[in-house]
């Protein structure tokens, strides 16, 4: 990859990345996309409508970005410190401002320099995604030589792990970049299968409809079976957090701030109006769960029983 992009990218906050060209992994995009259609097929999306729609776009990149020549696939680490306890948690994910919008914004400056100040970056278009698009983003940071995938599915980097957003860059022209792929070293381990404790994981396969990330995020209205949440009341991190590529970056980092939308006292979450969830929430990533089904996870977190 040109070294002024990785410069540019690293100042910007993303210590990993990788180009790819389109054309030189074809088949290999192919083998990735059939697993998505069969996915979606199994009815493993649940309910989230949205993938089922993006299908045709998730198959053809260049119906996302008509002439798409080249893919950027960029890592951004988020802290990898526990947010809770067994009692009441979030996912780590959640700690920090929103992801979409911290990443979009480093990645159009990333993306603006490299145009003034790289040859390469001359006469570029590009198309900025992070989790804002039908893309592949996991595909793509395999294809860009970033990491594998991980029986719990997650792409993890050798050295960063899976505590790390992605973000893609569609570009408009071809570099003859092939970065070479990274093994996959997960071997024998299945500790990720083991720690799920609602059988929502298979070898590299995950059912939505079972995860505790999907139920507490992304599913609306009371749950159609009994569920027990583990503690959680938004998202899920307990196949990360069993991961030994995991212990290396908790060990090397201090603990971030609790953000201010993430309250972990209960009584005060019990208490809570509709109109403070709703003040407390604006603008992070935690907008996405609504304050009916905020309170429908605070209730279930430790009991097992649906209340419906
Ligand atoms: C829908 C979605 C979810 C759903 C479904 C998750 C899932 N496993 O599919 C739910 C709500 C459950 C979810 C949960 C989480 N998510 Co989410 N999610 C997405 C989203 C929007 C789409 C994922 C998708 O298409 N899934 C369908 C499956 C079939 O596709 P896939 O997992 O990407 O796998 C593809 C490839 O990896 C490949 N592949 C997979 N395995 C193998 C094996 C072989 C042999 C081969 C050849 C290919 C291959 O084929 C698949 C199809 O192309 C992406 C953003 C995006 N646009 O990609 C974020 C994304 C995957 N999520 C992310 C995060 C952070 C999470 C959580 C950690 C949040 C949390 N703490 O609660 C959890 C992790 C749960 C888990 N174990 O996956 C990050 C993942 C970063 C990473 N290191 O991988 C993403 C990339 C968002 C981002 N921009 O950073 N998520």
């Amino acid at each position: 990859m040109d070294p002024r992009l990785t410069e540019i990218l690293q100042s910007e906050g993303f210590p990993a990345a990788g180009i790819v060209d389109v054309v030189a992994v074809r088949d290999e995009y192919a083998r990735h996309a059939s697993r998505y259609g069969r996915w979606i097929a199994d009815g493993k999306h649940g309910e989230m409508g949205y993938l089922s729609r993006g299908l045709d776009r998730r198959m053809n990149p260049d119906l996302v970005f008509p002439g798409v020549k080249s893919v950027l696939a960029v890592l951004r680490p988020y802290s990898p410190h526990p947010v809770g306890d067994e009692r009441l948690r979030y996912a780590r994910y959640l700690n920090g401002p929103d992801y979409h919008e911290v990443m979009q914004e480093a990645l159009g400056r990333s993306m603006e320099r490299w145009k003034a100040e790289s040859a390469y970056g001359a006469g570029l278009e590009y198309k900025i995604c992070v989790d804002t698009s039908a893309v592949l983003e996991r595909t793509w940071a395999v294809l860009a030589g970033l990491g594998w995938i991980g029986k719990n599915t997650l792409l993890i980097h050798p050295q960063l792990g899976s505590y790390v957003f992605i973000g893609v860059v569609f570009l408009n022209r071809e570099f003859g970049f092939r970065p070479e792929p990274v093994k996959d070293y997960c071997g024998p381990c299945e500790r990720c299968l083991k720690a799920c404790p609602v059988g929502a994981l298979t070898d590299h396969d995950l059912d939505s409809r079972k995860c505790i990330s999907y139920l507490t995020l992304e599913k609306r209205g009371p749950f159609e079976k009994e569920v027990d949440l583990h503690g959680y009341v938004a998202g899920c991190d307990l196949c990360q957090e069993v991961c030994p590529y995991n212990t290396k970056p908790v060990r090397r980092t201090e603990p971030a701030p609790l953000s201010s939308h993430l309250v972990l006292d209960e009584a005060a979450l019990v208490l809570e109006s509709e109109d403070g969830y709703r003040a407390r929430i604006r603008g992070s990533s935690l907008s996405r769960v609504k304050f009916p089904d905020f309170k429908r996870n605070l209730a279930l977190r430790r009991s097992g029983a649906s209340k419906e």
